[in-house]
């Protein structure tokens, strides 16, 4: 199976299980593992991540191939090769970003068998933010979480049509036929199965299963997890702990060089707060980076002003344009990496209507620990 990680921060224990412990201390250093999935690192990355919201379109574009193939293979009279699936598994926070939609519109469509595991720990790096997340909350806090029974039913939909035309005779399987319906997936063509509880492995792992042997698709899996289970001081400070560095594994104090001059991005949030402060026009956006571009220093100091519109980087950069046609100051600070999503409209939507933007990009220029995908390669 072919198994896509979102963002591969989350991968270092499959990197673990897939042949690489040995390797695993050389993670995040030169010639060393990387900090995300690598296709040149293992065959069990069959796609490389760091930016968000990728893993729907590629798992799309695999479970189209393999069926590409079968139909050829059929075609020709061979054999085809044994069914492969594609798994996607997307977090909450990633959810955000348009390419996310822009893949299970896309998937609803053509009705290939995809599986999609939302991964919902209610936390992007910082708090999640906007109308999706408040929507997956709601999904996730309906009652409690659904429990092996009910999750049957809701799987029973997908059975082979003989199977569930006899069970849909016997009343009480009848009746849940409701459950789960009428969610934003399902609208958009997948059939969604959940929440449940991801800690909880006597339900996940028949789930998986059922899920991984029905016949129809594409279906998400709603599953519902604390970020840094397992691990006290993970648990506590779930934001601290989404990319570590080196770290005491008792105490979890993790080992920060003292910088020898102040942070660009510390100087940068206090520099835009007296900005503002000055001037009432002045406003600031942040593309779920509160903390890495000095927008969380900026926000107590101007709450009112300040946007965080979520993974989403071209809207940010359109929504600032929007901004600066009605006269406001937009400051919109992206990692220069993460600005390459928005280069049309840094182009479309800011430079060609002369539009007086701001961009602060943290991150310039080369990247150490983070790797080739998290370098500003075009700021050089
Ligand atoms: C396009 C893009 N913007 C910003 C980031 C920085 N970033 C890395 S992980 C992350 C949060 C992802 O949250 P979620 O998808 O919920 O995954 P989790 O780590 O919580 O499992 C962010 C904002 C990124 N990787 N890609």
């Amino acid at each position: 199976d072919r198994i896509v990680w979102d963002v591969g921060h989350q991968a270092y224990p499959h990197k673990i299980l897939t042949g690489r412990r040995d390797r695993i201390r050389t993670l995040r250093q030169g010639g060393g593992l990387s900090g995300f999935t690598k296709r040149s690192e293992s065959e069990y990355d069959p796609f490389g991540a760091a930016h968000s919201s990728t893993s729907i379109s590629a798992a799309l574009g695999m479970a189209v191939a393999r069926d590409l193939h079968a139909a050829a293979a059929r075609a020709k009279g061979i054999e085809a090769p044994k069914r492969r699936n594609m798994i996607a598994v997307i977090g909450d926070g990633s959810m955000s970003a348009g390419m996310a939609y822009e893949a299970m519109n896309n998937a609803g469509a053509l009705h290939s068998r995809l599986i999609v595991i939302l991964n919902d720990n209610d936390m992007s790096i910082a708090p999640p933010v906007g109308a999706m997340s408040a929507y997956l909350a709601r999904l996730a806090s309906g009652g409690t979480y659904r429990g092996l029974r009910e999750t049957a039913k809701q799987l029973g939909k997908l059975l082979p049509k003989a199977i569930y035309q006899r069970a849909a005779q016997a009343e009480e399987f009848a009746r849940g036929l409701i459950v789960g319906s009428g969610t934003m997936f399902e609208e958009m063509g997948f059939h969604y199965v959940g929440p449940i509880d991801g800690h909880n492995l006597d339900h996940l792992l028949p789930i998986l299963k059922n899920v991984r042997d029905t016949e129809q698709g594409p279906i998400l899996l709603h599953v519902v997890t604390q970020k840094g289970k397992g691990y006290a001081p993970a648990e506590a400070s779930a934001d601290r702990y989404h990319g570590v560095v080196k770290f005491d594994v008792v105490s979890g104090v993790q080992a920060k060089a003292k910088p020898n001059a102040p942070a660009y991005t510390r100087v940068f949030g206090e520099s835009l707060i007296k900005a503002a402060d000055a001037d009432e026009k002045v406003v600031a956006i942040t593309a779920a980076m509160p903390g890495g571009t000095g927008i969380d220093l900026f926000g107590k100091a101007h709450p009112d002003r300040t946007f965080d519109v979520g993974i989403a980087e071209q809207h940010a950069v359109t929504f600032a344009a929007g901004l600066a046609t009605e006269g406001y100051k937009p400051f919109v600070a992206i990692y220069s990496t993460f600005l390459q999503r928005a280069y049309d409209q840094v182009i479309h939507d800011v430079a060609l209507q002369n539009l007086p933007v701001r961009f602060a990009m943290d991150r310039a220029g080369l990247v150490g620990a983070d790797g080739a995908t998290h370098a500003g390669a075009f700021d050089l």
